[in-house]
């Protein structure tokens, strides 16, 4: 029986003044999702070789859409909007200066957005997510890049704001667990995203400028991908965020442990950065030695996506138990498989079992030689980032919509939830297990349909391509069962009292050292594992720079 004093809590609202400001920026994610994945659609037709894009419109044109649209801007808002209302809803209202922070942001960084993505719709910028150099893109699309980076720090102080605030009115205690993983989660960001501001800024503009002819590629590479793999962790933190606080309640259960969780953050904080070169592990320029280091330090940071495999075990095993499973397995059943906000992220954890083991193929460095460049690693981020991230953020925006715009999820929504999910992991099983099976015969990765000069070996491919059109296809009708569910949340569900679900950590938890929390202590350690990661192989790229090369535009 839960009290009146308890029932009080579970509907502490955010405040309508922070909820909007998290619903602007929900709106763009899901804009952005709807015009991503109509890409992606048709991606998977063209590489089936059985449709042609019309108008004269160009496969990298679509891939690049595709990937900036979904990787970066669906994947930012969302994250952003998600923190603003969990920092709102368990440190207290945002006063007036941290949410006109949150708005600056919001609006420098669709600025932004806007310019780059006209730039490519405009198809003066089919260089990919990963916009790599020498491929030249139009100066405004980097400029856009710039301002995106520079609105997220200045929306990312707003938050940061309220925990230090929060923690001088409250000294000696431990901060709210949701607000802390926020703070962990964009103090990685901001480290890691001064990377790629250095490459924008310094390399790429004056380059596509003509300031100057030339760009160092294999700096610009490693300057990205300083950035580019803690990036895919500021995608995943949040989902962790679901998993860790929001899970345990909506299940009825209890956080196994917060000193727990603040330790696997903190460790994602210290290992996700010095890694970048388990992307480069084929470049060359960059001595073995370090590319090994690089992936020691890889393997470290599964360890706190171990521990958080365990803790949500536990926290299932525990509850399920409590609800009288009976057996090694019969908690299982007792698990609320009903409701959409535990479903719906339970797929994403279950897809992480196989999505983090190829993370680890790719990481070791001798497997990395057989899939690196091969559509076997775009198999893997749709598996984490498309499946364990994404379904994580459709479960919490089934219940952080209506919880911001005053309405309920009805039993049909819920329903139609289950069945997107559902229709989900199906189409991306077919998807994803095409890709990795024919990246393994060596298909490459960001190539249009070729028969390759009517090479035997690109024709064994063509039967795996065709299941990936048939993947797509399905996964296209799961975004727009999401968008039908998210378009009712917004404006026709019925008017209700939603909570935003916050859970109580377990009264069995060992005490959470405060050491957990002194910030000196982890951004040294993560700034010396950084120095040393890559002060000496950055000395020596400059020192013994390859001859820089012009912009190509192959588009
Ligand atoms: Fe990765 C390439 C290594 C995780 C995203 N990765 C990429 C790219 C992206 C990406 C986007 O070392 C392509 C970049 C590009 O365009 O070139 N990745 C790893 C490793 C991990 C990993 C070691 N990646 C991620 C996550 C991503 C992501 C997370 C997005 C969100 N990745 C690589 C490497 C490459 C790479 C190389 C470069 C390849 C190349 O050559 O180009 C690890 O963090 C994975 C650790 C995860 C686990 C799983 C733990 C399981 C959990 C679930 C528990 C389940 C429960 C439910 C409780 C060890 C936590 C129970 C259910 C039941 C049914 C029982």
């Amino acid at each position: 029986m839960t009290t009146v004093a308890e029932r009080a809590k579970d509907l502490v609202k955010v405040d309508r003044r922070d909820g909007k400001l998290a619903l602007a920026h929900i709106y763009v994610a899901f804009i952005a999702l709807a015009i991503g994945g109509l890409c992606g659609l048709l991606q998977t037709l063209v590489r089936s070789g059985t449709f042609t894009l019309p108008w004269g419109i160009g496969y990298y044109q679509i891939l690049t859409v595709h990937g900036v649209l979904l990787g970066l801007v669906l994947t930012t808002y969302f994250i952003f909007g998600f923190q603003i209302a969990a920092v709102s809803r368990t440190s207290g209202t945002l006063t007036d200066k941290q949410r006109m922070l949150g708005w600056v942001g919001f609006w420098v960084m669709t600025i932004g957005t806007t310019a780059s993505a006209t730039m490519v719709l405009l198809n003066q910028a089919s260089v990919l997510y990963t916009f790599y150099a020498p491929l030249q893109a139009h100066w405004i699309f980097y400029a856009g890049l710039a301002l995106v980076i520079v609105g997220s720090w200045i929306g990312g102080a707003g938050q940061i704001g309220k925990y230090i605030e929060w923690r001088k009115a409250n000294p000696g205690q431990s901060s709210p667990l949701l607000t802390f993983m926020v703070v962990v989660n964009l103090s990685m960001w901001i480290v890691c995203s001064l990377g790629v501001a250095v490459e924008v800024l310094f390399q790429l503009l004056p380059w596509s400028l003509g300031w100057v002819d030339k760009v160092d590629v294999l700096l610009s590479r490693t300057l990205f991908w300083y950035f580019g793999h803690p990036l895919v962790y500021f995608w995943l933190l949040p989902a962790y965020m679901v998993w860790y606080v929001v899970i345990p309640k909506v299940i009825g259960g209890k956080i196994f442990s917060d000193a727990l969780a603040r330790l696997s953050f903190m460790l994602f904080l210290l290992f996700s950065i010095p890694v970048g070169f388990h992307h480069q592990l084929v470049e060359p320029g960059i001595s073995s030695f370090w590319k090994f280091l690089q992936v020691v330090l890889t393997l470290m940071v599964v360890i706190p996506s171990l521990l958080t495999a365990f803790s949500m075990f536990a926290t299932f095993e525990i509850r399920g138990r409590a609800l009288g499973g009976k057996g090694v397995l019969g908690w299982f059943k007792k698990l609320p498989w009903g409701d959409a906000r535990f479903l719906v992220p339970f797929i994403g954890m279950a897809a992480f079992i196989p999505a983090g083991a190829g993370g680890i193929i790719n990481a070791s460095h001798q497997m990395n030689q057989l899939v690196h460049n091969t559509i076997w690693v775009t198999g893997h981020f749709h598996l984490t980032v498309a499946t364990t991230v994404v379904l994580t953020f459709f479960g919490a925006a089934y219940w952080l919509i209506p919880h911001l715009t005053g309405r309920v999820l009805t039993k049909q929504m819920n329903k139609l939830a289950i069945i997107q999910a559902i229709v989900w992991a199906f189409g991306m099983s077919i998807m994803s297990g095409a890709m990795h099976i024919v990246g393994l015969f060596g298909a490459p990765r960001r190539s249009d349909f070729s028969t390759y000069g009517g090479s035997a070996q690109a024709a064994e491919w063509i039967p795996y391509q065709i299941a990936q059109a048939v993947g797509g296809t399905i996964l296209f009708i799961g975004i727009v069962l999401v968008l039908y569910i998210v378009a009712n949340l917004l404006w026709f569900a019925p008017k209700g009292e939603t909570e935003f679900p916050v859970g109580e950590v377990s009264e069995n938890a060992e005490k959470t050292p405060m050491a957990l929390e002194n910030w000196k202590i982890w951004l040294t350690i993560c700034i010396a594992l950084i120095l040393f990661a890559y002060t000496v192989p950055v000395i020596d790229m400059i020192q013994n720079a390859p001859p820089g090369s012009k912009g190509f535009k192959l588009w």
